[in-house]
């Protein structure tokens, strides 16, 4: 894996896509703990904030944020006016946000679902990477994240949901502080991986192979040696978020049978 700490001391690489990481809510602010890269803490919470290492952080009142979650055309106005410029600045040089939370509560699920229109003001790619709750955790929470998330598919470029549930494949009998730190160091390694390869000059051709998909799951595969591409794709299906049957079209590429 590239050295972050190195290729930071060294400045930014003007050839690298600009790239913000934004924790958003308790589990958004857990996530990025492990980011090795700097980071934005957002939350409604003091105690996140207090706790938070991330290089800048942002305290917004829940109300606000219960207020201006409705989508509205005067939407972004309002937010000017109510927290003046400092998230429009979040997202100043940046061709890719992404936007790590935890659905189910208020300050991950609207805080998101905010940041997406601000990003996109900005002319930022919000990447949304959620994580859904647990079936042992209240219904009401579960309500709240599956309409949060079919919210955010509209809102952001891309949104990748970590369903808890399925870490069970991964690690059963877990407790859960011990799951929610598996899963933090998951669903970071698509951003490290992201933040390490891809260019500016990469930027249309992402663009153009997420298309009109604004639903995304995550799989990981390592391969060297003949046919590693294939190998690749298969080991990143098998993992536990890609619970259906795939294979593969004349191009090499994977879909859903
Ligand atoms: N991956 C991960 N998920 C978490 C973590 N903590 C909580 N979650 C999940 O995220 C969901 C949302 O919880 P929080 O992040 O605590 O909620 P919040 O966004 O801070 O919302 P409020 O506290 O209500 O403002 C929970 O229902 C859990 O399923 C964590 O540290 N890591
Ligand atoms: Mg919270």
């Amino acid at each position: 894996m590239p050295n972050f700490r190195t290729a930071l001391s060294q400045g930014p690489d003007p050839q690298k896509a600009r790239v913000k990481i934004i924790g958003v809510g308790s589990a958004g602010c857990n996530i990025i703990e492990g980011a090795p890269f700097p980071a934005v803490a957002f939350s409604a919470s003091t105690a996140d904030i207090a706790r938070s290492h991330a290089e800048r952080k942002v305290l917004v009142g829940q109300d606000r944020l219960l207020g201006l979650s409705e989508s509205n055309p005067e939407m972004l106005k309002q937010i000017q006016e109510v927290v003046g410029h400092e998230l429009f600045d979040l997202f100043n040089n940046t061709e890719i946000a992404f936007l790590m939370c935890g659905l189910g509560g208020v300050t991950g699920s609207l805080g998101s679902r905010l940041l997406c229109s601000i990003a996109r003001s900005k002319g930022a790619a919000p990447a949304v990477l959620a994580a859904t709750p647990f079936s042992v955790e209240s219904h009401r929470r579960r309500e709240l994240a599956e309409s949060s998330l079919k919210s955010l598919m509209g809102a952001a470029t891309m949104c990748i949901e970590f369903d808890n549930d399925k870490l069970s494949t991964l690690a059963p009998n877990l407790a859960l502080s011990r799951a929610f730190g598996l899963l933090n160091g998951i669903m970071l390694r698509p951003v490290i991986d992201m933040c390490a390869c891809v260019a500016r000059d990469d930027m249309p051709q992402l663009r153009k192979a997420i298309g009109s998909s604004n639903y995304g799951r995550f799989g990981l595969g390592m391969a060297r040696g003949d046919e590693r591409v294939e190998r690749v794709v298969s080991e990143a299906l098998s993992s536990p978020w890609f619970d259906y049957e795939t294979t593969f079209t004349d191009h090499g590429l994977a879909k859903r049978i």
